[in-house]
């Protein structure tokens, strides 16, 4: 999975994302239009902590997410340098949308939290228009007979450019399962699942009080997006500290979880993501897939090959596992199902696929 960092200029987006990532990318007044960052992150899980243990595999792999950082958005830029920023992650899974609480005289930038979101869904409207009008320019001009695949497009672009001037975002409209796999080729911003980072001061964090709250709240209850509360700077300090001194930071801010930990939640329940693991003495390892995935599509996942050559899938759930203790104990319990095809794949199922090919 792959996610881009947006926000306006100075937004904290640097430093959200090198404490996400680990990283120690420079953090600036300035930084460089044409350029991203992208770092990776462990989605860690104390269920393949367990089955590590209990399997002591070669590796051990945790599912990883992607960020991308670009740099900040701001409506002053000229069109065609927008453009070119928002191309930096044209193809990520997700957003994340920066908003900065945080008040700092030393740092300029747009303080105002409603006009930073109203900007930023301003902006990402823009750009799906851009791509739309673009097309439709290009298909009605065409001097050749239009194709029958043509019309249809032009019919879905025309339905999308006149929600796009109605302020909608693209995943705010109703698209038949036909016109969801047209649209989706065209990567647009504004259908991609979004989740919002409100970043904390370390004072605001603690109290939770923050200016324009009430209207902020409403805007994100409306948008129907998703939402973290970060404190950016503050959270990457401490998770510079050493374990106890570490713990007792964040507790201090009233956290129990990393910021990542955080998101990683707030990422899986807003795309609706479940994991699945394969295991064995080669590997341990977690796989990602949306909710309602079926087993011969989830084998795809680990290799085309057991996608192809599916015969059946023998699952066993992690709960049950670690209650008995022993795959063996699972087995003489009768609680490891042989499931075809169709079988919905659920949260924490421990899956070996069987496969001819
Ligand atoms: N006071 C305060 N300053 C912060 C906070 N987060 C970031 N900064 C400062 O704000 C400046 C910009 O931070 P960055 O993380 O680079 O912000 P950015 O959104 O990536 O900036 P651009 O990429 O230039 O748009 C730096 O000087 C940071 O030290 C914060 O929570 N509080
Ligand atoms: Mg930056």
């Amino acid at each position: 999975m792959k996610i881009g960092i947006v926000g306006m200029p100075l937004t904290g987006k640097t430093t959200l994302f090198n404490l996400l990532t680990g990283q120690h990318k420079e953090t600036s007044v300035y930084s460089s239009k044409g350029t991203k960052n992208i770092g990776i992150a462990t989605v860690y899980d104390q269920r393949i902590d367990y089955l590590s243990a209990l399997y002591h595999p070669r590796k051990t792999t945790y599912a990883t997410i992607e960020f991308v950082d670009i740099a900040g958005i701001s409506p002053e830029l000229p069109p065609k340098e927008k453009s070119e920023i928002f191309s930096l992650i044209q193809d990520v899974d997700a957003l994340l949308l920066v908003i900065r609480l945080f008040e700092d005289p030393a740092v300029g930038g747009e303080k105002n939290p409603l006009i930073q979101l109203e900007n930023l869904k301003c902006e990402l409207l823009l750009r799906d228009l851009e791509v739309v009008e673009n097309r439709l320019e290009r298909l009605k001009k065409s001097k050749k007979k239009l194709t029958a695949e043509e019309l249809g497009e032009i019919e879905i672009l025309e339905k999308c450019n006149q929600g796009l001037n109605d302020n909608q975002f693209l995943s705010n409209l109703e698209f038949s399962e036909e016109e969801i796999k047209k649209v989706s080729g065209f990567s647009f911003y504004t259908l991609k699942p979004i989740i919002i980072a409100l970043n904390f001061s370390e004072e605001q964090f603690k109290t939770k009080s923050y200016p324009q709250k009430d209207q902020l709240e409403q805007a994100i209850q409306d948008s129907r997006m998703g939402r973290i509360n970060l404190c950016g700077k503050m959270e990457m300090e401490i998770s510079e500290l050493e374990g106890e001194e570490r713990q007792i930071f964040l507790e201090d801010l009233g956290l129990k979880e990393s910021g990542i930990e955080r998101l990683t939640k707030v990422c899986y329940q807003h795309l609706g993501l479940i994991s699945f693991f394969t295991v064995g003495e080669d590997e341990v390892k977690a796989w990602t897939i949306k909710k309602g995935t079926m087993a011969k599509k989830a084998a795809g996942k680990v290799h085309s090959d057991m996608e192809r050559g599916f015969i059946r899938a023998e699952i066993v759930k992690y709960q049950d596992l670690v209650t008995l203790g022993s795959m063996l104990a699972v087995k003489e319990k009768g609680l490891l199902r042989i499931e075809g095809k169709d079988a919905i794949i659920e949260d924490g199922d421990i899956i070996n696929f069987r496969f001819n090919v």
